[in-house]
């Protein structure tokens, strides 16, 4: 192994700890400005292999700042991703333990359930195709950095913030996603409104660009898999012992508590 390799798994420890712990750390770029993108998703890639060794499962990938509003409460203006795990599903309608997390925050999203696999440049027509299944979906991030401040490296390091996600009632692809309301409610209280066509003006056009920049990596999305498309909207900070509640207009509902 060399240097960069062993560093890259240090690194990955690193932020490995403090999500198991939910413990804070310094983001990355402070101490070793040379990481670049290449890197950070290596970084990312070793993480993972640790959670894998743990027996978790990856069940899929999520795309993160595929809205304008994303982009604009990060300052981050690249489209990133990161990968789910099997560990990371709470079952809709369940609870979050608040304990587990350094600073959680919930976005609202539309999630898709591939039947065939997708690797590197498709067309938005094969993207579609590969689709068996829309879902309302709510995930939560939290970012392993102090304050929830990162640079694109970072955060891409730190698996694209990921943490947990929830599914809504799965519906068939052939509904209408490009301009779905949605509406993220907290404690009855509407936090956030929005529409699916912020998610890239369609939402199908974050699954292209979650085959090509997975496939970049050589990661083949696989049928089974689902895929997050990114927030609709800004997040929301995650408040203890709350109801959170994703309504869009024709795609159902997606429920969580918090302890
Ligand atoms: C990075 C993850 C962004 C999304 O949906 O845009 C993301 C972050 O904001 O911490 O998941
Ligand atoms: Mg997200």
């Amino acid at each position: 192994m060399n240097n960069k390799q062993h560093q890259t798994q240090q690194l990955a420890e690193r932020l490995d700890k403090a999500a198991i712990t939910a413990t804070a750390t310094p983001q990355l770029s402070q101490d070793y400005p040379e990481i670049n993108l290449s890197q950070a998703y290596q970084i990312q890639q070793a993480s993972i292999a640790r959670r894998l060794s743990r027996k978790e499962k990856l069940v899929g990938v999520k795309m993160g700042f595929t809205s304008r509003a994303k982009m604009v409460q990060m300052g981050v203006e690249d489209l990133i991703w990161g990968q789910l795990t099997d560990s990371m599903q709470l079952v809709e309608g369940g609870m979050l333990n608040m304990q587990h997390y350094v600073h959680p925050r919930i976005e609202p999203e539309i999630a898709f359930r591939l039947k065939t696999s997708l690797k590197g440049k498709v067309s938005l027509t094969e993207a579609m195709a590969a689709v068996d299944g829309i879902a309302p979906a709510l995930e939560i991030i939290d970012s392993r950095y102090a304050n929830f401040k990162f640079s694109l490296t970072d955060v891409v390091a730190d698996n694209s913030s990921s943490s947990a996600f929830v599914l809504g009632p799965w519906c068939s692809p052939g509904e209408n996603i490009a301009n779905q309301a949605m509406i993220l409610n907290i404690n009855g209280r509407a936090k956030e409104v929005g529409s699916s066509s912020a998610i890239l003006g369609n939402p199908y056009r974050s699954l292209v660009e979650a085959a090509r920049l997975a496939g970049e990596s050589g990661l083949c999305l696989e049928a089974g898999w689902t895929v997050l498309a990114g927030a609709a909207t800004a997040a929301q900070a995650l408040p203890a012992n709350s109801h959170i509640q994703l309504k869009t207009s024709g795609l159902g509902d997606v429920h969580l508590y918090t302890s």
